[in-house]
């Protein structure tokens, strides 16, 4: 017995299903969740010692790497000042004036603890701000576990294939409007149906917790449209782009603006943090300067603070690291498409910027139907024979792969030489 079968076997006893987050629980692909024990750059290792490539990078906000010197430091020395006061810390202004200061349409933001935090935040927040209820979301996108989000989700949810969470009250969701990913006529149907009671859309500006499906052209600027043209708030979900595709997410990578936008933990470079922010008229609803309440006693935590301002302040110094990333990424997805775009039959490879999908399907994925088309036993042979090599990643057909910052080209070169073996 391996010693991850034997921490698993222990966890299985004492927390549900052995695992803190569903996902990690290898269920789809009928494995033993591997414990970690310490990560470094590109890697990680194991409780057994087994050093892997990692390609979660903690579900995106290790873009420089795991355990950077810089957050390190940071975070050691905000430690010894003591970990959490429940009260302002002069951190709190440089983190909000560094995002205000270089993030279109950021006037003012918020933290919180992490992205569903942000998002539920931003969600009554929209609802304070136009007075409406209802709220348009994509089917296979996923906003994090708060109840209203839960319909139709991407992530753990789509794997597990649970289309609507138990627990939720039928009325939590009444105002929740689905429409497809891709498909504006789809956004357009619900305007013109409730034309004065849709708050807000919420959308991830690219869809990366049903694999990763971009944006078509136009379907971004279609959104900004329709929300302009009857009042609705347009809400980014930036907890994977934000700070990913680069400095300015995917406002900046795609020239939209949104008017509210929501971050996860790469705000605090791995910490539990979020935040979201936006456009004064609409951020100036929250507490207590308007009626929309919001709190939380580690919101602007001045550890986690210290990490996210390290890793912010290198991403905003340093361009020339997306540049880099992303050119590193084209090379590589655009590798995985060549082993497998041989067979042509079976494999369709998304991918933009540092993020990347291997489906497992004959067909384009450019929505949830089509994403629910690929083969996940197939995903899950072709998983178990990459984690045998040393290569760690997402344990679900429908998540991302995230390359960061440390993987080198000869890491990723050997990655492909593994997929050559795999399907030739
Ligand atoms: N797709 C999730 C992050 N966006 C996976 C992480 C989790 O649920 O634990």
């Amino acid at each position: 017995m391996t010693r991850s079968e034997e921490l698993f076997e222990k966890a299985c006893r004492v927390i549900p299903g052995g695992v803190n987050s569903p996902v990690r629980a290898f269920g789809s692909v009928g494995e033993t969740p591997r414990f970690i024990a310490s990560a470094d750059g590109s890697h990680m290792t194991d409780a057994d010692g087994k050093k892997y490539l990692d390609f979660i990078s903690s579900w995106g906000p290790m873009i420089l790497g795991h355990n950077h010197p810089a957050v390190r430091e940071a975070v050691i020395r905000a430690c010894e000042k003591g970990l959490s006061y429940g009260a302002e810390t002069e951190c709190e202004v440089e983190m909000a004036e560094l995002i205000c200061s270089s993030v279109r349409n950021i006037e003012l933001v918020r933290m919180v603890n992490s992205g569903t935090e942000a998002v539920m935040s931003a969600i009554r927040t929209a609802r304070g701000y136009t007075g409406r209820d209802k709220i348009v979301k994509f089917m296979g996108c996923y906003h994090g576990h708060s109840d209203a989000l839960l319909v139709q989700a991407g992530s753990g949810v789509m794997t597990a294939g649970i289309p609507d969470s138990a627990g939720v009250p039928a009325g939590c969701t009444k105002d929740t409007l689905s429409a497809v990913y891709n498909d504006l006529a789809s956004v357009e149907a619900l305007f013109s149906q409730f034309p004065e009671e849709i708050a807000a859309v919420i959308v991830e500006p690219v869809a990366a917790n049903m694999g990763v499906v971009p944006p078509a052209p136009g379907f971004l600027e279609g959104l900004r449209s329709l929300c302009t043209k009857y009042g609705a708030v347009l809400i980014f979900d930036e907890v994977i782009t934000g700070f990913r595709l680069g400095f300015e997410g995917a406002q900046g990578y795609f020239g939209v603006d949104a008017d509210l936008v929501t971050y996860g933990k790469i705000i605090g470079a791995g910490m539990p943090v979020g935040a979201y922010g936006g456009k004064r008229e609409i951020m100036s609803k929250v507490a207590p300067v308007g009626p929309v309440y919001q709190a939380g006693t580690l919101s602007g935590n001045p550890v986690a603070m210290q990490a996210g301002i390290a890793q912010l302040t290198i991403l905003k110094n340093h361009p020339e690291i997306y540049a880099e990333l992303n050119e590193k990424a084209d090379w590589f997805y655009g590798e995985l498409a060549r082993v497998t775009g041989k067979l042509a039959q079976g494999y369709h490879m998304n991918h933009i910027a540092s993020l990347g999908c291997l489906y497992f399907t004959k067909e384009a994925v450019v929505d949830y139907a089509s994403a629910k088309t690929s083969d996940t036993k197939a995903f899950a042979d072709w998983f178990k024979y990459m984690l045998g090599k040393g290569f760690y990643f997402g344990p679900s057909q429908f998540e991302a792969m995230f390359l960061s910052a440390a993987h080198t080209k000869e890491e990723l070169q050997a990655v492909v030489r593994a997929a050559e073996e795999y399907f030739a």
